[in-house]
C-alpha cells in the first residue's frame, strides 16, 4: 500500500489556494506592455542636452501614465542612445521598429540623426514626435507619422539675421559645421543677412573641434561686427574662445545648437567679453513658459539639477504620445492601439495643452504656431545657464 503523502486537510488547503489564484487572475490580468522609445545622445559631446530630453520624457511618463494604466496597459520607457551619430540613430531605429510593443518615439536632438532615422520609422508607420529638430526637412517630406513641437531653421535663421541687423551689425563672418542642421541654418541666416544689407565677409564650413587658428586668420583680418556659427556648442564655444584669445572684440551669435550649459563650461567669461554672445533658439529657458513651474520643481527634485534646454519639450512630446495612445486604444473595437492609429491620433490632436505651449499639428507635422527667442549669455557659470537673458520673443507660423 503506497504511503499517504498528503493529509486531507493539506489537500483541501492546496485546492483552496488554487481557486483563490484563479479568481484573482480573473479580475487582474497582467497589464499589457506598451513602450515609448526615446532617441537622443546619452553619451558623447552632446549628452548634456540629450540626457535631459530623455529625463523630461521619463518624468512625463511617471506623472501622466495613469490613464493608460486604467485601460490595462503598463507604459514603459525604452531609451536609446543615438550618440548624435546618424548611423547609430538608424541602427537603433531598426531595433525600435522591430519591437511590436513600441508605439511611438520621442526624439531626436540632432536633425542630421532624426532625418535618416525617421526614414526607418516611416517604413513601419511608427509615430515620431521631435522635441528639438529644427531642419525644415524633418517635416517637409510630408510623412504622416513625423512631427515636431518646435519651430524651423528657415524661420530661426531669419530671426537671427533680423536681430543682427536691428542690433546695428553691418558685417558678419559666417561659419558652419557642415551638418544638415548647422549648414542649413547658416545658409538661412546668410541669405537673410544679405537681404538686410549686411556684408558677409566670409562663409566657411569646418569639422574642426580643437584648433581654429587657420579659420580665424581671415576673421581677425576682416574684423567683422559679428561672427555667426551655425552648429553645436562643442565647436562654437571653442571657436569663440579662441577668437577672443586672438583679440576679437565683436559680437558672437549662434543658434539653438549652442543652447547648452557646456558653452560656458568651455568658454566661460570669454562669451561675456567684447560685444557679448547671443543665440537664437526655439526653446526658451524652462522658466519662460507659464506652465513649467511644477515641472522645474519636480525635475530638480528627481535629478538634482536644473533642466537643460529641450527637457521640457521632451516632457511635452511624451505627453502627446501618451494622449494619442490613449485615444487610439479607446477608438479601437478591442481597446488595443496600433501604430497607424497612434500616428493618426497625434495628427488629430487639437490644442493639446503641454507645459511649453498648446499644440496642433498642420498637415506636414509642424506646430501651427512656434516660439522663437534671442537670448544673451549672462553668466560665466554653467550652473546659471538657465538664467541667460531673453532679449526677444516671437510667435510665428511655419512657412507655407
Ligand atoms: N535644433 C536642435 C539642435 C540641432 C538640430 O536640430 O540638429
Amino acid at each position: 500500500m503506497p504511503k499517504q503523502l498528503f493529509s486531507l486537510g493539506s489537500l483541501l488547503a492546496v485546492a483552496g489556494l488554487t481557486l483563490a489564484l484563479c479568481a484573482h487572475s480573473a479580475v487582474a490580468a497582467p497589464a499589457k506592455s506598451i513602450k515609448i522609445a526615446t532617441q537622443s545622445p546619452l553619451s558623447g559631446d552632446q549628452s548634456v542636452v540629450g540626457v535631459d530630453i530623455k529625463r523630461g520624457a521619463e518624468l512625463a511618463l511617471e506623472q501622466l501614465g495613469k490613464p493608460l494604466a486604467d485601460l490595462g496597459f503598463k507604459a514603459e520607457l525604452a531609451p536609446f542612445d543615438d550618440q548624435a551619430n546618424p548611423d547609430t540613430g538608424v541602427a537603433n531605429a531598426k531595433r525600435i521598429v522591430s519591437d511590436p510593443d513600441i508605439m511611438a518615439v520621442v526624439g531626436h536632438y540632432n536633425s542630421g540623426v532624426q532625418i535618416p532615422s525617421s526614414e526607418v520609422y516611416h517604413t513601419s508607420g511608427l509615430a515620431n514626435v521631435s522635441p528639438a529638430n529644427t531642419n525644415p526637412k524633418v517635416t517637409t517630406r510630408g510623412y504622416a507619422e513625423i512631427n515636431r513641437i518646435v519651430g524651423r531653421d528657415d524661420v530661426q535663421g531669419v530671426v537671427g539675421a533680423d536681430f543682427a541687423s536691428s542690433h546695428g551689425v553691418k558685417s558678419v563672418f559666417v561659419v558652419h559645421d557642415k551638418t544638415a542642421y548647422g549648414q542649413g541654418i547658416a545658409e538661412f541666416f546668410k541669405k537673410r543677412a544679405e537681404e538686410k544689407g549686411l556684408k558677409v565677409l566670409g562663409y566657411e564650413g569646418t569639422e574642426e573641434k580643437a584648433n581654429f587658428d587657420a579659420l580665424l586668420s581671415p576673421v581677425i583680418a576682416g574684423n567683422p561686427d559679428m561672427v555667426f556659427f551655425g552648429g553645436m556648442t562643442f565647436q562654437a564655444a571653442v571657436l569663440f574662445k579662441q577668437a577672443r584669445e586672438r583679440g576679437y572684440e565683436g559680437i558672437f551669435m549662434s543658434d539653438d545648437g549652442f543652447d547648452s550649459s557646456d558653452a560656458t563650461k568651455i568658454a566661460g567669461q570669454t562669451l561675456l567679453d567684447g560685444g557679448g554672445t547671443y543665440y537664437s533658439t526655439v526653446s526658451g529657458p524652462a522658466s519662460v513658459y507659464p506652465g513649467t513651474a511644477k515641472f522645474i520643481k519636480d525635475f530638480k527634485a528627481k535629478y538634482n539639477a536644473d533642466p537643460q534646454p529641450y527637457a521640457a519639450q521632451g516632457y511635452d512630446c511624451m505627453a502627446i504620445c501618451l494622449k494619442a495612445i490613449e485615444n487610439a486604444a479607446k477608438a479601437d473595437a478591442n481597446g488595443v492601439p496600433n501604430r497607424a492609429a497612434v500616428a493618426m491620433a497625434i495628427r488629430g490632436l487639437k490644442d493639446f495643452a503641454g507645459i511649453t505651449g498648446t499644440f496642433t499639428f498642420n498637415e506636414i507635422g509642424d506646430p501651427t504656431m512656434a516660439q522663437y527667442f534671442v537670448i544673451k549669455v549672462k553668466s560665466p557659470d554653467p550652473a546659471k545657464w538657465s538664467e541667460n537673458a531673453v532679449v526677444e520673443t516671437l510667435n510665428l507660423a511655419p512657412p507655407k
